[in-house]
C-alpha cells in the first residue's frame, strides 16, 4: 500500500530546501508527498541571496490542507516546516484541530539560514503554544532546541540532551534535537529522546559546512519512515543515513553554501 505524507510548508524556489525538498524526500523513501505551501521564499542574487519571504493567504493554506485530506483517502503522516507568520501559524493550528492527522513531524523553523524575521519573537511564541502540543515528532536545531528549552545556548552534549527532555516535558512525545556537526565532535550528532530512551545518534560527519535543506530533508525523511510504519527511533536512524546521502550528493552553485540533492540515496 503506497503510504501519503503531506507537506505543509514553504516554497523555495532554488529547489534546495522547503516544500521542493519534501517532495524529493518523500519520492525517493517511495511515498506519495503532497503538499500545502504555506510562503514563498526566493534568494536574491543582488543582495547577497537574501530571502524574499511571501506568505501565502491563510485562505488559501486552509484550502490546501482541505484538498490533500480530501482527495486522498487517508495522509499517514505530516510534516510542518516554515510557517513564518502568526496569521499562517492560526489556520495551520486550525486545520491540525479539524483533520486530526495521526502523526505530525514538526521541523520548528524558527529562522532560515542567514535570514532573521521581523516579529520573530510573536512567531517562535505562537509556534511554541500552537503548534508543538499537536507534533508527535519535533526535529529543533541547536538554535530551535535552546529556543524552545529556554536555554541560553547550547554547547555540549549534556546541554543538547537536557534540551530534549525539556521539550518533551512540554508534552512533545518524542524529540530528535539536531547538533549535526555543529559541537565539534567530527560527526554529525543529535539527541533521540522519547521519554524512556535517550540515545545520542551518531554518524561520520560529511564536511563540517552548513548544508542548505539538511534540516528539511531529515524532517521529510521522519515523516516518511514514520509514514511507513517505523518507530521514532527507526525513523530517526534512517532519516540520519538520508541526510548523509543528500549532503554526498549535494550540489554547489553560487550561493555561499552546498545544497542537498536526495536522489543519489540508497536504502542499505
Ligand atoms: O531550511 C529551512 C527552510 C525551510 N523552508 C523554506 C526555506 C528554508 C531556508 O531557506 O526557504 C521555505
Amino acid at each position: 500500500m503506497t503510504r501519503i505524507a503531506l507537506a505543509i510548508a514553504g516554497s523555495e524556489a532554488s529547489g534546495g530546501a522547503g516544500a521542493q525538498t519534501d517532495l524529493k524526500t518523500f519520492h525517493q523513501l517511495g511515498v506519495f508527498g503532497c503538499t500545502a505551501l504555506t510562503c514563498i521564499v526566493s534568494m536574491d542574487p543582488k543582495d547577497a541571496w537574501n530571502h524574499r519571504f511571501v506568505p501565502v493567504d491563510p485562505d488559501v493554506i486552509a484550502d490546501q490542507i482541505e484538498t490533500c485530506a480530501t482527495v486522498h483517502s487517508r495522509i499517514d503522516a505530516v510534516k510542518i516546516g516554515m510557517l513564518g507568520t502568526a496569521a499562517t501559524i492560526e489556520v495551520v493550528e486550525a486545520a491540525l484541530k479539524e483533520h486530526d492527522f495521526p502523526i505530525v513531524v514538526l521541523d520548528p523553523v524558527l529562522i532560515c539560514k542567514g535570514q532573521e524575521f521581523a516579529g520573530a519573537l510573536e512567531v517562535d511564541n505562537a509556534l511554541r503554544s500552537r503548534i508543538l502540543p499537536r507534533a508527535t515528532m519535533t526535529t529543533p536545531n541547536l538554535f530551535e532546541a535552546a529556543t524552545l528549552a529556554g536555554m541560553e545556548e547550547i554547547t555540549t552534549v549534556d546541554q543538547l540532551k537536557d534540551a530534549a527532555r525539556r521539550i518533551h516535558d512540554q508534552g512533545v512525545p518524542n524529540v530528535l534535537a539536531k547538533a549535526g556537526p555543529s559541537l565539534g565532535t567530527g560527526t554529525a550528532l543529535d539527541v533521540f529522546y522519547d521519554g524512556a530512551t535517550l540515545e545520542v545518534l551518531e554518524v561520520p560527519a560529511v564536511g563540517d559546512e552548513r548544508v542548505h535543506g539538511a534540516g528539511c530533508t531529515l524532517a521529510a525523511a521522519v515523516t516518511a519512515e514514520l509514514a511507513k510504519g517505523a518507530t521514532p527511533l527507526e525513523a530517526a536512524v534512517r532519516a540520519k543515513e538520508v541526510v548523509a546521502s543528500s549532503i554526498e550528493h549535494g550540489l554547489r552553485g553560487n550561493i555561499p553554501f552546498p545544497y542537498v540533492y536526495q536522489g543519489g540515496y540508497q536504502q542499505s
